[in-house]
């Protein structure tokens, strides 16, 4: 059975991660495939909106250097809550330099994002050796990585041939890299002595029900595009929830959404 038509449950047995197996779990635990990338610029937005949407969501997306006011603090309130609501955080920091330097930046500096962040990003440019540095510090602490195999902006360079070697460097790498950033699951040929295609996770942002895209160059979809037709697995949405009036509304809706989509997948 190709991977996308089990449960999120049933494949989390076939991750050693552990980070990726407990994300599987409480996605059917919570009923939930839905993300919220909290993009507020305040140390007070930003712990509102993970506790009243906490119960909703499964993964918490940061851009930790938006905040203004960051201290650790912050990190330690966030924390509490992930526990409270039970989702994992991603800090969305699309590394993309040499090994030796994203190790630093990974671990030190004003965030030591790997100290608190379960999941976090990179872009595959630099070759492997960007796996390797982030997975020194990362794979200690049972933390996960995703490749942004492809970007929902308009114009992306990360496509084709390049995507297809996002999925070649996570072959290699599955005990820390437990899936993509991407637009749709890809199907890449499978290596050499390799029998069947391993499964990853794709998370996939550029995700509205209400706008085609923004000024910028941002390309929407609906869930149903992103679960069902693409088959990914969560969706990730900002201002489609927290620009909305009614935050927790419009997180109810999109969850319900994702989870039917989910649901047609499986054919439940
Ligand atoms: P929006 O408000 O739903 O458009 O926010 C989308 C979020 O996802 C935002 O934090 C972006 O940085 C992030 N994002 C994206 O939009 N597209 C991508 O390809 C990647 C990340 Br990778």
């Amino acid at each position: 059975m190709p991977h996308h038509k089990s449960s999120y449950t049933a494949r989390a047995a076939s991750f050693k991660n552990p980070t990726a197996s407990r994300l599987l779990k409480l996605m059917d635990e919570k009923q939930t495939n839905l993300s919220i990338a909290a993009d507020v610029t305040t140390k007070a937005e930003l712990l509102k909106l993970a506790d009243v949407l906490g119960p909703y969501i499964c993964v918490f997306k940061t851009h930790i250097d938006i905040v203004t006011d960051f201290d650790q603090d912050l990190i330690k309130q966030l924390e509490a809550l992930a526990q409270k609501h039970n989702f994992l955080i991603f800090e969305d920091r699309k590394f993309a330099d040499i090994g030796n330097t994203v190790k630093h930046q990974y671990s030190q500096g004003v965030y030591h994002i790997a100290s608190w962040s379960d999941i976090t990003n990179a872009h595959p440019l630099p070759g492997e050796g960007i796996i390797k540095g982030l997975k020194e510090v990362g794979l200690p602490l049972s933390r996960g990585l995703l490749l942004l195999a492809e970007m929902s902006s308009a114009g992306s360079l990360a496509k084709g041939a390049y995507s297809e070697e996002a999925v070649r460097m996570a072959r290699r790498n599955r005990d820390f890299v437990i899936g993509f950033i991407g637009q749709r699951r890809l199907s890449v040929p499978l290596d050499a002595g390799q029998e069947q295609e391993d499964d990853f996770l794709y998370l996939t942002p550029g995700v509205s029900m209400a706008q085609p895209g923004d000024s910028l160059g941002q390309q929407y979809r609906s869930p149903e595009q992103v679960i069902l037709e693409s088959e990914c697995d969560v969706i990730i949405v900002g201002r489609g929830i927290y620009g909305a009036a009614d935050p927790v509304a419009k997180a109810t809706e999109y969850r319900e959404a994702g989870w039917a989509a989910y649901q047609k997948r499986l054919g439940v």
